[in-house]
């Protein structure tokens, strides 16, 4: 078994980050480490200058992002957790796969599709293969799960149509270079919504903070955010069918499930027929609970750069070795001479 998967320090990580992700690194990191497997979590900032960026924003997001994950139950005793920019490995695999790749894969990329609205040619090349480099993440330490939200499926599905393609133009049948990666998608929370509109996903770039509970909000701020999230004037239906075409409800009680192990059913059978301000601060309580620990163990750790430097240094020596033998097996394949 072979976890790998990654965040973009992008900003400050949100609920869905963490729902959608960070929950699944956790328990696949553990399940991992007791079936003899490896678990390999990285910060995607090679991914996070494909957008404009500013360069100490991008460090100290980067620095903030380890002391989240850590915050969060990310082990680096049991996980390889390093960012893409100290392995080089992970750049190298992403030009020899650009080969593979076809551009009209990549033109099909809904993700591309949204960023880039109707400015392509205004964007960077970087966003464009941007899903190239996350095959090459995935394929160069030959994942077999790869923990993600819903939102990152299509790219899934590219990573193994290049390995697919790669293993059948360049390796013997009977032995393949890449291994097929799966996704591994959380069945509830799998895409969170903003707060502030049930049609758009939970985003770190969204302009309006009142979109998202970022982990890192203090409790006042989560109950002012769930108490203005976005709701209709029905109450809650008692049974799941009444959700139907509720979208802002829907999230909500997603949310709920999620934090607490209870079936929609259950939610239902207790809040159904009230309107939301009953539903809205047991919400709020659940996520404050939720986020109290972590809050405390960030702050632990966020000022001590050198810890936090240091676990990045520590994972990526051991990233380049992992990696290091698909790699030069990838360029023998390709026929590029390198004594
Ligand atoms: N709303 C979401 N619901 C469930 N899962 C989500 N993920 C992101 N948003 C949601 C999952 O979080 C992991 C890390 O994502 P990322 O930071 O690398 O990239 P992203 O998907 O681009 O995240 P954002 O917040 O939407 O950032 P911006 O606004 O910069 O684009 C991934 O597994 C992702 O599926």
């Amino acid at each position: 078994m072979r976890v790998v998967s990654g965040i973009q320090p992008t900003g400050k990580p949100h609920l869905g980050n963490y729902l959608g992700a960070i929950v699944n690194y956790v328990k696949l990191q553990d399940e991992a480490v007791a079936a003899g497997g490896e678990c390999f979590i990285f910060l995607a900032d090679l991914h996070a200058i494909s957008q404009p960026h500013d360069p100490a924003e991008l460090t100290r997001n980067t620095r903030e992002m380890v002391a989240t994950l850590v915050a969060c139950g990310v082990d680096p005793a049991k996980t390889v957790l390093f960012n893409q920019a100290q392995v080089p490995a992970h750049a190298e695999l992403q030009w020899l796969l650009n080969g593979t790749a076809r551009m009209g894969w990549l033109n099909r990329m809904t993700q591309w599709k949204d960023k880039a609205g109707k400015n392509r040619e205004g964007q960077s090349v970087a966003l464009f293969t941007y899903p190239v480099l996350q095959a090459a993440d995935v394929l160069l330490y030959q994942a077999t799960h790869v923990p993600v939200g819903e939102d990152q499926k299509q790219h899934l599905e590219l990573a193994r149509d290049i390995a697919q393609k790669f293993n059948n133009d360049f390796c013997a049948e009977d032995a393949p270079l890449f291994t097929l990666p799966e996704p591994y998608i959380p069945p509830t929370a799998a895409r969170i919504m903003s707060l502030r509109d049930g049609s758009a996903k939970m985003s770190k770039s969204d302009p309006s903070e009142m979109s998202r509970i970022s982990l890192s909000d203090d409790p006042d701020t989560v109950m002012k955010k769930i108490r203005k999230a976005r709701t209709d004037p029905e109450p809650l239906p008692s049974e799941e069918k009444g959700l139907n075409g509720r979208a802002e409800a829907i999230n909500l009680i997603g949310i709920y499930t999620a934090l607490t192990g209870k079936s929609t059913a259950e939610v239902l059978g207790e809040y159904g027929g009230q309107g939301f301000g009953a539903f809205k601060p047991a919400l709020g309580e659940v996520l404050v609970e939720t986020l109290r620990p972590i809050n405390a163990r960030f702050t632990e750790l966020k000022d001590d750069s050198e810890a936090l430097d240091a676990i990045l240094a520590r994972g990526a020596a051991q990233a380049r070795e992992s990696g290091g033998a698909t790699l030069d097996a990838a360029y023998r394949a390709l026929g590029l001479v390198r004594h």
